[in-house]
This record gives structure tokens, sequence and C-alpha cells, in this order.
């Protein structure tokens, strides 16, 4: 029989939470992982999930089980789904296929897809949740923040010199960062799902908005931008070009133009700007993080890189967290989060 055994199950959810790791990111989808051992302690399927629309981790390890699967033990990095969205439930395809007991790390914090621990139990499954939950929260650190959410988790990315401004007197703006900070964003950029600017950042800088490595090449894979605002954009705009996919949301705020997103399966959106927009989002409280670079330069007049907030007074000024500091070429890069979150 399949004696539980403390140590074992941390070591081998352990391994299942390392499976998680070879999912795509990003990717509307969490990244998760499965080993199936049979009852004589042997590894007999492995498997993690390939990206949204493909077969779940624990049908992956299933598949490679096949019928040792029979009397197994599952050990899943997050709870196994109760719903059939783009695959079936795996809940059902575990108990079907004769496993005996699962083990999970995370409970799923997805509305639609959670409660698989309880149809394991009314299965007769025996079902151990919530061990190692934090280091598999930990690879989904994101995604999981968005469901709790209900909403997708915002990063607000802003570059301007040390005295926060993002353009000159004359509107001059490119380039206020030197090119390894903006490497960096690219890098950054490419870990998001959508980009988010106004229709008054579009209108300006007519931006492109596209992931590129350092020639200047475009990544396979594009974020989606999304252009907010009510000014309608040309239709010679770099932002309406094919490399990458556009959507214009016109009458949104903030909160309705990120339900749209999340029901999009949008999970992590990166606002660009520009200064009114973000300003918006900061006072709605729909900013999750800041990244900042600063270039060591000073304007002394030009654009703020924050627009209105409503403070008028200091004792009200929105503090942040300090997360990280990092130097970027001879820019420094900020991490913050809003304080107390
Ligand atoms: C995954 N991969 O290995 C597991 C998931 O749209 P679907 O049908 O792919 O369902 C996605 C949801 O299923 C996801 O949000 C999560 O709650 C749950 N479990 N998802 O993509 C997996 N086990
Ligand atoms: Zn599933």
């Amino acid at each position: 029989m399949n004696r539980p055994d403390a140590e074992r199950d941390l070591t081998l959810l352990r391994r299942a939470i390392a499976l998680a790791l070879n999912s795509p990111l990003p990717d509307p989808n969490p990244r998760v992982g499965a080993v199936l051992v049979s009852p004589d302690g042997i590894v007999v399927g492995e498997g993690w999930h390939h990206g949204a629309g493909t077969p779940h981790a624990e049908i992956e390890a299933l598949r490679v089980a096949g019928d040792a699967a029979r009397g197994a033990t599952a050990y899943v990095s997050l709870e196994p789904c109760n719903h059939t969205g783009r695959t079936g439930p795996c809940a059902v395809a575990l108990a079907e296929a004769g496993v005996a007991r699962v083990v999970f790390a995370q409970p799923d914090p997805n509305p639609t897809a959670a409660g698989g621990g309880d149809t394991l139990r009314e299965a007769g499954i025996e079902v151990a949740g919530g061990l190692l939950a934090t280091e598999a929260e930990a690879v989904n650190r994101i995604w999981t923040r968005a469901l709790r959410l209900g909403r997708p988790y915002v990063t607000w990315k802003v570059a301007a010199t040390l005295d926060g401004r993002t353009s000159a007197a004359d509107g001059s703006s490119q380039w206020i960062t030197s090119p390894d900070a903006r490497a960096d964003v690219h890098r950054l950029r490419a870990l998001c799902d959508a980009i988010v600017v106004g229709t008054g950042t579009a209108l300006a800088d007519d931006p492109r908005l596209t992931v590129r490595d350092s020639q200047g090449t475009p990544a396979p894979r594009q974020p989606l931008r999304v252009v907010l605002g009510d000014r309608p954009v040309p239709a010679h705009a770099q932002l309406r070009s094919s490399e990458a996919q556009t959507l214009f949301l016109t009458g949104h705020d903030p909160a309705a133009a990120l339900a749209e997103l999340h029901r999009a399966g949008i999970r992590h959106v990166w606002l660009e700007g520009g200064a009114t927009l973000a300003a918006a989002f900061l006072r709605d409280g729909l900013v999750d993080e800041v990244v900042a670079y600063l270039a060591p330069a000073l304007l002394g007049a030009g654009r703020p890189m924050i627009g209105d907030l409503g403070i008028g007074t200091l004792a009200d000024a929105l503090h942040l967290d300090l997360v990280d500091v990092t130097r970027v070429g001879p820019d420094v890069r900020m991490i913050l989060a809003p304080a107390g979150r």
C-alpha cells in the first residue's frame, strides 16, 4: 500500500514544483508539474503544462504512466482542476485512472477551476493539500496575485530624469535612459501579457510597443498592445503595425479596462504611460508594482513622470516600499510596491 511518508512526500512534491519550471512563461495559464509514483516507490510518469490550450500537467503524467497509474500517488504543484475549460477536469482524470492518493502544493486560487481536492476526496481518494504551498506559489507569483485580485497584476514602468521628467521643455524625449536600460525594459516587457498606453502617449510618441532584441529584431511572441482612451489614433500610427496585435479600448476607466483584459486571459499588464493614465491607475489603487528607471540627468522643466494624484498635503503622500535597486548601465532601476501590499 501507499503508506504516507512525510519526507518522501516533500521530496516528490519538490520534484513536481521543479518540473513546473519547464512550463512556458508568459502564459495565461499557471506553470504546473506532476509526478506519479507507484506503490513500490517508482516514478512511473512525469509531466508539466506546455501552455494554455494544451493538456494539464496531470494529464501529461498520466499519459506517460498508462496502466501504471493504477494505485499510484500523484504529486502535483497545483490543486488538480475541477472544471472543463480548454481541457477536461484533472480531478476526474486522476480518479478514473485509479490513482490512490493525491498530494498537491498550492490550492487553486482560480474560482472557476478550484475544488479538485474535494472532488478527489469524494471519489474515495486520499488527498493531502497545501504542502510547500509557498514554494509552489513562487513559481506562479504574478498569476496567483492576479487570480486573487480577480484582475490582471499591473506593473507601471516609467523612465525619467533624476528630477522626474519624461521629456524636456521642447517635448524631446528620445532617449532619456541608456541603451542598457532600454534593453532591460524589452527583457521585462517580454514577460508580460499586455502593454497598456493611453491615447495621449500613442499620439505624442507614436510608440511601437513591441519586444525587440538589441539588433531591433522583434521577438516571436509579442504581448498584446492595448490603447486606452477616446482620442483617435491615426491609421499610420506604428501601434497599428501588423507585428503585434492591438486592442483599442475607448470609454473605459482603468478598472473596467482591467476587467475586460482579465476576461481575455491577460494576467500581467505592463503599464507604459503616460503620466495621466498612470495617475488614474494609481489613484484607483490599481498599480501593484512600479519599475522606475532614473537617468542621472536634470531637466528642471518638462513633462512630469506622474500626473495629479489628488494629493494636497505631505501627510497624504502615496508611499511605496522599495523592493529592489539595481544599477543598469549609467542608470538606476528601482522596483517598488505600494506600501502595505
Ligand atoms: C493549467 N495547467 O497543469 C493545471 C491547471 O483553460 P484550462 O482548461 O487550461 O484551465 C486552466 C486552469 O486550470 C488554470 O487557471 C488552473 O486553475 C487550472 N489547473 N492549469 O494550465 C495545469 N493543473
Ligand atoms: Zn487540470
